[in-house]
């Protein structure tokens, strides 16, 4: 049998007014499961309860929550990733303070579909039921549940049953399937252990898939664990399927380890973080909120203590909205687009919610303009969020991939858009053979500019040097970009011919070294020294000897010599004038022309130079393909 998809409502509504009871009469299953909530008659946590409609193409699940005003918590999280709601309102006593609240919470979760039950209809009479009827109409005036149904129900004489349970499928029916990431994403409500089978989470999986024998993470806390077993609805399944509520059999994990808030998913997707910046919004009749006000932050089925800074207002006043960064206390998790609940620290009410925006943003100033600019993007269309994923990640190049993941949307959709932004110029890419990379173009510009920046910084202030060495370069632009972006960025330069690669480094065109007058005197004995020695000429420190130098500035100064060209280097012990060497050369290439092989010793004949030099010199027509080596002799190449 095909699995079917879940619908899940949740409950919602004041203390006592049947929530429970009508969700046993509807199933069969009572969802107070606790001793203590039998004993006090009270729901306390959440109960999960499946409700069999044969012939329906879809399995509705309830999640009850507690109505108690001090248990406002534990409804936030069951009512977090609910399809819809089933407001439960008793006729005797109609709207109540915790039917606001938690609907309140509900339309800041951004919950869109639901109805209303009107229970205890045995309790009162006609009239009464119609005012009531009249009220909860008022009550639900210009919100999502304008239009929903309003269904008079009881639990004791079972009036109204039918009515509500046809409604509740009709409201299943137009709950489609969640956007899919492909990212496997479950926030944890439940933490049991069963007997024989160990430690068990449960959860509505908001994404992506998980099998017996997947490795998962366990956030923020970073746990690595491994998937037994699936179970969906105490069946044994192959896979959880998304929207599903799903338990997950855990392996080697102590459940003392877990708890409700958690989130479990694919590793390494999800980046802990002790900051979130969000966009909030107050309800009309909360108390206004500033900055570094010390909230309750709800988000998925977590709840973490965090000041808030708002970035964008002074003050927010109620029913109004800012961009905010939270510092949370203690870290956790969350992707663009997550909506999240504030309460206010002590006493406890809901002040307001809204979505979170960016999940691992910077430490912001207020009023910071790019921090603005920025959150912006993310609350823009989908090409907007993927532009600020790529520069918000500014020193660092992603893949379409990453990006995908960092967003939590599907990888095959980004990329997509990617191909929109490079054309747009928004972007560019960077050539690899796999796993391509990204980076803003605006980033690209900059990383242009730093390294020429670098290279005149480092000439200036090495003014012998005629090139700055990859490594330095390399070092200076570390913190600012990664080794992709380097690469883009300094062919890109090479290619405008506004670098010049050198043998070991890069120099700038026009750019010579710049000799002190007493150096270039120096520079002129020290080439003497070798043009005077012709084939035969002396050993490095033969020649500082000779010079009384100090061995750094003979060191440099032979260097720029090189550099020019005035000497070569044969090996790391011979230096030629480049003169001799050239008449060294065109001896041995005419021998060569007119007897096509020459052997070390006939080179030694034709030069009147010692073994040393005549090896050397014909190594080093080999490395430059002048010459080959062929056996013992070396032919013209
Ligand atoms: N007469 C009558 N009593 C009801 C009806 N529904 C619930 N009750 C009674 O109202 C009381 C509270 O019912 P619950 O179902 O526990 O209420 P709840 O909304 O789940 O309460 P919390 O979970 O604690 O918020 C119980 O004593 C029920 O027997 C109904 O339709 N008619
Ligand atoms: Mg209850």
């Amino acid at each position: 049998m095909p699995e079917k998809q879940h619908v899940i409502i949740g409950t919602a509504g004041h203390v006592d007014h049947g929530k429970s009871s009508l969700v046993k009469v509807l199933t069969g299953t009572d969802p107070d499961s606790l001793p203590e909530e039998k004993a006090r008659g009270l729901t306390i946590e959440l109960g999960f309860v499946f409700m069999d409609v044969p012939e329906y193409e879809k399995q509705i699940v309830f999640i009850d929550v507690p109505g108690h005003e001090k248990l406002v918590k534990t409804m936030v999280a069951g009512a977090s990733h609910i399809n819809a709601v089933m407001m439960v309102i008793a006729a005797d006593e109609g709207v109540a303070v915790q039917t606001k609240e938690h609907f309140d919470i509900l339309t800041l979760l951004g919950i869109r579909r639901g109805l209303i039950a009107l229970t205890k209809s045995d309790l009162v009479d006609r009239s009464r039921l119609e005012e009531a009827e009249c009220e909860v109409r008022n009550f639900v005036r210009e919100t999502f549940l304008e239009s929903a149904p309003i269904i008079p129900v009881s639990a004791a004489t079972g009036e109204g049953l039918d009515k509500l349970k046809s409604a509740l499928t009709d409201i299943g029916r137009q709950v489609d399937l969640p956007e899919d990431s492909g990212i496997f994403r479950l926030p944890i409500d439940r933490v049991f252990t069963v007997h024989g089978f160990g430690t068990v989470i449960a959860g509505t999986v908001l994404s992506g898939e998980a099998r017996a024998g997947d490795g998962i993470e366990i956030f923020p806390d970073r746990i690595i664990a491994k998937v037994r077993g699936v179970q969906v609805h105490k069946e044994k399944r192959e896979r959880s399927g998304i929207g599903s509520r799903t338990a997950l059999n855990l392996q080697d994990i102590d459940k003392d380890l877990l708890r409700r808030g958690q989130c479990a998913a694919a590793p390494g997707s999800l980046s802990p973080t002790l900051r979130m910046d969000g966009r909030l919004r107050l309800l009309p009749d909360a108390k206004g909120v500033k900055t570094r006000d010390r909230l309750r932050l709800h988000i998925g089925t977590d709840e973490v203590i965090a000041r808030v800074v708002l970035l964008d207002v002074e003050k927010l006043l109620p029913g109004e909205s800012a961009l905010v960064q939270f510092v949370l206390e203690s870290p956790g998790v969350a992707l663009p687009g997550d909506r999240f609940i504030i309460r206010t620290f002590s006493p406890v009410t809901t002040v307001g919610g809204g979505e979170i925006l960016d999940p691992t943003p910077e430490r912001h100033k207020r009023f910071d303009a790019t921090a603005i600019e920025g959150l912006r993007r993310f609350e823009g269309p989908l090409e907007a969020r993927v532009e600020q994923v790529f520069r918000k990640s500014q020193k660092r190049s992603l893949t379409p991939d990453e990006a995908a993941i960092l967003l939590g949307k599907r990888a095959q959709v980004v990329r997509e858009v990617v191909g929109r932004l490079v054309e747009s110029g928004k972007l560019v890419r960077i050539p690899a053979e796999k796993d391509e990379r990204l980076l803003p173009s605006d980033a690209q510009t900059a990383l242009k500019e730093k390294t020429l920046a670098a290279l005149k910084k480092y000439l200036l202030a090495n003014p012998h040097r005629s090139f700055m060495p990859v490594a330095d370069l390399k070092s200076q632009l570390e913190r600012d970009a990664d080794e992709p972006s380097m690469r883009l960025v300094i062919d890109e330069l090479v290619a405008q011919k506004a670098l010049v690669p050198v043998d070991s480094g890069f120099a700038l065109p026009g750019h010579e070294a710049r000799l002190q007058p007493i150096e270039q005197e120096l520079a002129e004995r020290v080439e003497a020294i070798y043009r005077k020695a012709g084939f035969e000429p002396p050993l490095e420190e033969d020649v500082v000897r000779q010079m009384r130098l100090p061995l750094n500035d003979f060191r440099k100064i032979l260097g720029i010599l090189l550099k020019e060209g005035r000497l070569v280097r044969l090996d790391p012990r011979l230096i030629y004038h480049r003169e001799s060497f050239e008449r060294a050369k065109s001896l041995l290439v005419d021998f060569l022309r007119l007897r096509r092989e020459i052997t070390i010793a006939g080179a030694k004949d034709v030069l009147r130079v010692s073994r040393k030099f005549a090896c050397a010199l014909l190594e080093y027509l080999d490395k430059i393909q002048v010459t080959r080596r062929k056996g013992d002799v070396h032919v013209l190449k």
